[in-house]
């Protein structure tokens, strides 16, 4: 084989390595990011970074029930987390700043909870940075306990709700909720 086209085929080879290779490399050091629900540790990891202008890939799994994903002050469709399945999603942020991601699925008691954030830096075309969320303008620390005056000894089920709902015909009369539903508060 003469040198030229020797080298020729190391480069056709060479070529079809890196093509193979190279997303096999990228999508490999994607992490996978694990959902839980937030008495079993929420998100893990729970704070991402990111750079502005640059693509974000997330790979996303559930470790329990079905979880949905979706980060605020973006136009982004929720994706849905289901156990044991990887679901993908990218991501590009055209402005610096720290957005909350969340799960959008009831997924227990504590779902509300179930939060983690993504820090995006670098500089941005945009001349306004993002928008800080309301609870953080107003240093509202919403995971701290805000205890009832009282509290069920029972913890609420969704089961023992829909068995009350089916034992109880008048609860599924229209009329009842319109004789039944709160006064509104006049003060
Ligand atoms: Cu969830």
């Amino acid at each position: 084989m003469k040198r030229p086209e020797f080298l020729a085929r190391l480069l056709v080879i060479a070529g079809i390595f890196l093509a193979i290779g190279a997303p096999i490399y990228f999508w490999n050091r994607t992490p996978l990011i694990h959902a839980r629900m937030a008495e079993d540790g929420g998100w893990s990891p729970d704070v991402i970074r990111a750079a502005v202008n640059e693509p974000l890939h997330l790979k996303l799994t559930s470790d329990d029930v079905v979880h949905g994903f979706a980060v605020g002050q973006t136009d982004m469709p929720g994706v849905e987390i289901l156990p044991g399945k990887v679901s993908e999603v990218t991501l590009t942020f055209d402005k610096p700043g720290i957005y909350t991601f969340y799960c959008t699925r009831w997924c227990g008691l504590n779902h509300w909870r179930m939060r983690g954030t993504i820090e995006v830096t670098g500089a941005s075309d945009s001349p306004e940075p993002a928008a800080v969320p309301l609870y953080v303008s107003l240093s509202l620390d919403i995971d701290a306990p805000h205890n009832a005056p009282v509290i069920p000894e029972q913890k609420p089920s969704a089961l023992r709700g829909r068995e009350f709902t089916a034992n109880s015909p008048f609860l599924q009369s229209s009329d009842y909720y319109f004789t039944h539903s709160p006064l509104p508060s006049l003060h």
